[in-house]
């Protein structure tokens, strides 16, 4: 008699073998790293919270061997980057709250004296109104803040002085960029990012100073980008501040839009503004209107034409994991978890997050890991908020994949593809403002940090609700 194989088994033995790589069974996969599998996990905070900062002190201590001085570490060369022709202490700047939150007083004092003795703004360099303001004017702020040393102040006042020439434009909106010395301004087509990712630092350095021109024009410029909105709702992802025209009608959450978003709930928050509060509003029911997404891959955010409202992509990336901190923020905690749930997934397609992916095949399409924050800083969050031990595992998960495929001899080094792990020699300085500090916080005690009185900008900086 001729033996017949069933049909079922045959079907399985496949599945067992080709399973696990071939993109057809990518579910498989993702299951297989899920995190109910570990959900019975003890995780021991006080163990993880010290050895995010072990690894930590090893990228700073990086720093002062290799870039001391300078705006980056290079970690795999061991040299360093400077973004301009003269260094802005960009990783320091970035870099000292957390140090402040970890209770690393030496190297909090050695730091401090760094910036407050040779850092100057009187360069003849060009630079960009966004990075410049999230990072430096909103380190020195927070800075200020948690040291009282008025010298950060002084720094940050200084320095937010050079670049007010931005908003000399005919709609009020900030051009791109603006040299130090010169106050010589350029870049008319800019986004909504980086146009309305200013009010929380101006707005806090008008508080702190008593000079309203900071706060007045950082409002100006959020209200013109906010009135230029479609009939539906949404915004572009490229305008020219000059014309007020739109350029580009993509509509999404994601880098070059994203923080704008971001900037009109928490000033809403921060200042109890209720004018953020409407345009928050608005915003937000238009973005859970036509650009959420129920796909059969779980609950996303896509891209959609500002205008029509019609779909134009699925795609969906590492910085787009910043909105369930905002979603969970704004109180709407069910669209917040199913989201971070989404990008627990993406991170796990390959191990760590690659920077884009198409959700409707879970196919990567951008395959870089800059060590980017957004992920943790949601998770951070939704721990606050749930104490949902899902969280802490995800946390660790995400910490322990960092430290595998990102760590050097230095520092910890950017992927060039999360599918090869291949690596690149630069380590931004929010992976120390950001990436470590939300890993910190997520596992520290909570009186580290009372999350209830602070606001955290764009750049991980925590500015107080209640500074005095
Ligand atoms: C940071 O500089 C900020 O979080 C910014 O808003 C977006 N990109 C990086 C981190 O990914």
């Amino acid at each position: 008699m001729k033996y017949k194989f069933p049909i079922s088994l045959f079907i399985i033995t496949l599945i067992i073998i080709f399973g696990f790589s071939n993109p057809i069974f990518g579910k498989l996969n993702i299951r297989s790293h899920s995190f109910t599998d570990k959900q019975n996990e003890k995780i021991n905070k006080k163990e993880m919270a010290e050895k995010v900062k072990q690894e930590f002190l090893f990228a700073w201590n990086g720093y002062k061997k290799y870039a001391w001085g300078h705006d980056e570490l290079k970690p795999i060369s061991d040299t360093y980057r400077d973004w301009y022709s003269s260094s802005l202490l960009m990783t320091p700047v970035d870099a000292f709250d957390t140090m402040v939150l970890m209770g690393l007083k030496k190297e909090a004092a050695e730091t401090q004296k760094l910036i407050l003795d040779s850092l100057s703004f009187d360069k003849n360099i060009t630079v960009k109104f966004f990075e410049i303001n999230i990072r430096l004017v909103g380190g020195l702020l927070s800075s200020y803040e948690l040291t009282r040393n008025k010298g950060f102040l002084k720094l940050a006042e200084d320095l937010a002085n050079r670049l007010m020439p931005v908003f000399n434009s005919k709609t009020g909106m900030p051009y791109r960029y603006i040299n130090l010395k010169t106050g010589k301004v350029s870049g008319a087509v800019s986004n909504p990012a980086e146009i309305g990712s200013c009010i929380i630092e101006l707005g806090t350095l008008s508080k702190l100073t008593g000079n309203p021109e900071y706060f007045n024009k950082a409002k100006r410029a959020l209200t013109a980008l906010y009135n230029r909105r479609s009939n539906i709702g949404l915004v572009g992802s490229e305008i020219s501040i000059e014309t007020g025209k739109w350029v580009n009608t993509n509509s999404s959450i994601t880098g070059g839009i994203d923080s704008y978003y971001e900037y009109l709930l928490k000033r809403w928050m921060l200042f109890g503004d209720k004018d953020c509060e409407r345009m928050w509003k608005t915003s937000i029911t238009a973005i859970n209107k036509y650009l959420a997404d129920k796909a059969s891959t779980g609950f996303w955010y896509g891209h959609a034409d500002m205008n029509t409202g019609k779909r134009i992509s699925t795609h969906f990336g590492a910085l787009d994991a910043f909105f369930p901190a905002e979603l969970v923020l704004s109180g709407d905690l069910k669209r917040a978890e199913a989201l971070e749930a989404s990008c627990y997934k993406m991170w796990n397609l390959e191990g760590i997050e690659p920077e884009q992916i198409d959700y409707s095949y879970m196919k990567i399409i951008s395959p870089g890991y800059p060590l980017r924050p957004e992920i943790i800083e949601s998770a951070y969050y939704l721990y606050h908020y749930t104490h949902s031990k899902k969280y802490l595992q995800m946390g660790k998960t995400f910490f322990n994949n960092i430290v595998k495929y990102c760590k050097t001899n230095s520092g910890f080094a950017e992927l060039k593809s999360v599918i090869t792990k291949q690596k690149r020699d630069a380590m931004e300085s929010f992976f120390l403002a950001e990436t470590l500090k939300y890993l910190y916080l997520l596992f520290a005690p909570a009186k580290v940090l009372d999350f209830n009185k602070v606001i955290f900008n764009t750049e991980g900086h925590p500015v107080q609700r209640n500074f005095k």
